[in-house]
């Protein structure tokens, strides 16, 4: 078979439904291959992908796409999809520019019914659809595919309640294969697993057995045992007992990668007429050895080679996660009180050698940011020092638990606010742009950001002592690669860095600081004079300082990696308004609140002119206006 002798037939899902169920086999390997190949080249999300194939195509072969409606679940695993729904062309432009985006777009195609990216959410907006499909007299299918580690989330807990109370036709497919990026945490993830691995079986036939014995007594042994035999037979007919009494029709397990048992529980599925959940299991990274022995490493990985599964460049130097990790670590073994907190991002945040370290002191909640915000907050009032490692992007989750949980009560909770800024190739939903912003206007929060690695790690440090709530925002990717300090040092609340004097000013925030330098730099071979502070804080701002410079200067500068609207630079205009200084020309550079381009990050600060070059052009243009 030429590994291309289906796929280029595909042009719409209706194409499926000429198959036979062996060429539907032969084109679950051309897709995989397919996925394999470009994933190698841009860099995406493999592991997910290649467990979720079968299910797609089945999915796509069952339900008539885009009358019937499939919502994706943070979306990572729509590759399969994409591929059947005429974009098999522009499939090796994905995660690049001018590109397919790595996640569902309704901006890309009619077949993607909802745009996601952050986790949990297909529930809720499944079910949204199904009443307003049923109040509008409509007939379609809406279909939520979730994953077990994005039923960790909260969000969808409200759903399913809600899913079981209104009792609206609606098909959850649950693509069950014990992974989150790392195993998947927690109760329920334990629960699906006892369902999965036949234990009810077996377990009911010990019940059965002890039933039996104990039958011919009298007294509270027949209750018991009464009880237990009720409880076997509900087990009997109904295996997936949690979500059965939730109101919601249970079927499985299903085998995930078995066309036949997919199409057949989905034609099922589609037949009954309220909310039934169908429960796939299926392995991360299948058909790729590699991904399959490491999922957690190919849930997203960067370019590399297909033969070894090695990166294709190998990161030299240090990130700043990993520069974050060493010094938490480093801190936990002398303080027996930090506590280190994730929400199912152990690895991304650099927390996986405190997790060797200190597994008693370490958490993995599971894509559950409020909760984890929550927790903290309980930990930080018996005494402890909670440290909370979430993305910028995903913290946003959390808005109100930082707000009324943390910082109402001024609790001593650090926040590590990793991908902050530009990240780049997965596109508007993971943009680390927001946080200054969201976070300025907290009670009693401290903001700061690093200009460097090493600023990052003396930060870290810092931040324990202060005594109350503090959010640390560093970017994604490697450092400038400056020498670390091993020895810790204090930084002052509030207190920023004079680098470089003159008679104008821009004050940056994070790791612009160095662009900023080169920029002021190159503006003095043209004859301007600028300084140039480095703020570390933004909230508190270096109050005197930055008045002190600014009664003296002409124009001011701020330049930051986040949204201008409440941003860093609001911050300083605001300052110099409560100083009466109005006189003082000002501009901010930062970034604009809008959909943002697929791209590299320097691609994208390219677009949005926050690299070097664009600010020599556009301070130049400002002081010529
Ligand atoms: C709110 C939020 N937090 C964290 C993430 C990062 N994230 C992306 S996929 C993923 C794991 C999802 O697991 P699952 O739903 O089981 O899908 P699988 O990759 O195992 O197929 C996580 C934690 C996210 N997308 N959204």
């Amino acid at each position: 078979m030429s590994p291309e002798k289906f796929l280029p037939r595909i042009n719409s899902p209706q194409d499926l439904k000429q198959l036979s169920l062996d060429e539907l086999k032969h084109l679950a390997s051309e897709i995989r291959a397919a996925i394999i190949d470009t994933v190698a080249r841009n860099g995406g999300h493999l592991a997910s992908n290649l467990g979720a194939v079968e299910l797609t195509l089945a999915l796509h072969y069952v339900f008539d796409s885009p009358h019937d409606k499939i919502i994706w679940d943070v979306g990572h695993q729509c590759y399969t999809h994409k591929l059947l729904t005429g974009r098999r062309e522009a499939f090796g432009r994905l995660r690049q520019s001018g590109g397919l985006l790595g996640y569902p777009s309704r901006e890309e195609s009619e077949y993607d019914t909802y745009n996601t990216g952050h986790a949990s959410t297909a529930l809720s907006a499944a079910l949204g659809l199904s009443v307003a499909r049923d109040k509008k007299n409509e007939d379609y299918n809406v279909i939520a595919v979730v994953g077990d580690g994005s039923l960790t989330g909260g969000v969808a807990y409200e759903a399913l309640n809600q899913i079981g109370h209104l009792r609206k036709k609606l098909i959850i497919v649950l693509n069950y294969n014990e992974m989150s990026i790392s195993p998947s945490v927690g109760a329920l993830s334990s629960y699906l697993s006892y369902l999965v691995s036949g234990q009810p079986f077996l377990k009911m036939k010990e019940q059965a057995k002890s039933v039996l014995r104990t039958i011919p007594k009298i007294g509270r042994p027949l209750i018991k045992a009464a009880r237990a035999f009720e409880d076997l037979i509900k087990k009997t007919f109904f295996p997936g007992l949690f979500f059965e009494e939730l109101g919601i029709r249970y079927v499985g397990p299903i085998h995930g990668h078995s066309l036949h048992s997919l199409i057949e529980a989905f034609e099922n599925a589609r037949n009954y007429p309220g909310p039934v959940l169908v429960h796939c299991v299926t392995q991360k990274g299948k058909g790729y050895r590699p991904a399959q022995l490491d999922p957690e490493k190919f849930h997203s990985a960067s370019p590399f080679n297909i033969n070894t599964g090695l990166p294709v460049c190998r990161e030299n130097g240090p990130t700043y996660s990993r520069i974050f990790g060493e010094a938490i670590s480093d801190l936990a073994r002398n303080d027996d009180s930090i506590m280190a907190i994730t929400a199912a991002m152990t690895d991304g945040t650099g927390l996986n050698q405190f997790a060797v370290e200190h597994p008693d002191r370490f958490f993995d909640v599971g894509i559950a940011e409020q909760h984890a915000v929550n927790f903290a907050a309980g930990l930080a009032i018996a005494g402890l020092k909670p440290l909370v490692a979430i993305y910028s992007t995903f913290l946003q989750r959390a808005y109100d638990q930082i707000f009324h949980e943390v910082c109402l009560m001024d609790l001593p909770v650090v926040f590590a606010l990793d991908r902050a800024g530009i990240v780049g190739e997965d596109g508007p939903t993971h943009q680390g742009i927001n946080d200054i912003a969201y976070l300025r206007h907290m009670p009693n929060m401290i903001l700061m950001a690093p200009k460097d690695e090493n600023e990052l790690r003396q930060m870290v440090y810092s931040a324990f002592q202060y005594g109350h709530p503090v959010a640390i925002r560093f970017p994604k990717g490697k450092g400038f690669g400056v020498k670390i300090d091993r020895e810790f040092s204090f930084l002052p609340v509030g207190q920023a860095e004079l680098l470089k004097t003159g008679k104008d000013l821009i004050i940056a925030y994070g790791h612009l600081v160095y662009t900023a330098l080169e920029v002021a730099n190159r503006l003095e071979e043209k004859g301007f004079s600028i300084g140039v502070i480095n703020a570390r804080f933004a909230r508190p701002l270096d109050e005197d300082l930055i008045i002190n410079q600014a009664r003296k200067a002409g124009v001011i500068f701020t330049l930051e990696e986040g949204i201008l609207e409440g941003g860093f630079g609001s911050a300083v205009r605001e300052l110099l308004d409560r100083h009466g200084l109005y006189q003082v020309r000002f501009k901010s550079f930062g970034l604009p609140a809008a959909l943002y381009p697929l791209g590299k990050p320097d691609e994208i600060r390219n677009i949005l002119r926050l690299n070097a070059d664009s600010l020599v052009e556009d301070i130049g243009n400002f002081y010529s206006s």
